[in-house]
């Protein structure tokens, strides 16, 4: 591993929060997925209000995170959630006539009634 890489790790570790950290799993989770959606929708904002949610208590969901969180966590129990995203597919979280899922494969954002 060269220097820059390690300084660059410890500082993005540095300002981070678990929140962040948290969210990056899932973004992981949201492209494995849906891989051909990576480029327009493997963000922050896909769930979030904001499109870079850095500290705890700045991570508010958008309708489709919330829709993810309420009826999608494999299980609520589990420490880290992981998703069943198929099951909210069907359902237009944002509530502007079109499907999660062909948000999902048109590239726009199902949590955002601007964007469909
Ligand atoms: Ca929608």
């Amino acid at each position: 591993m060269k220097k820059t890489t390690i300084a660059v790790s410890a500082l993005l570790a540095f300002c981070v929060g678990t929140t962040m950290l948290a969210t990056l799993d899932h973004q992981k989770e949201f492209v494995a997925k849906y891989p051909d959606a990576k480029a327009s929708l493997g963000k922050c904002s896909t769930c979030h209000v904001k499109p870079l949610p850095k500290k705890d208590g700045d991570h508010e969901l958008n309708p489709y995170g919330k829709d993810l969180l309420a009826k999608a966590v494999v299980d609520p129990k589990a420490e880290k959630k992981t998703f069943k995203f198929e099951k909210i597919e069907a359902l237009d979280s944002d509530g502007d006539g079109v499907k999660n899922i062909d948000e999902i494969k048109a590239g726009t954002n199902p949590g955002d009634p601007k964007s469909k």
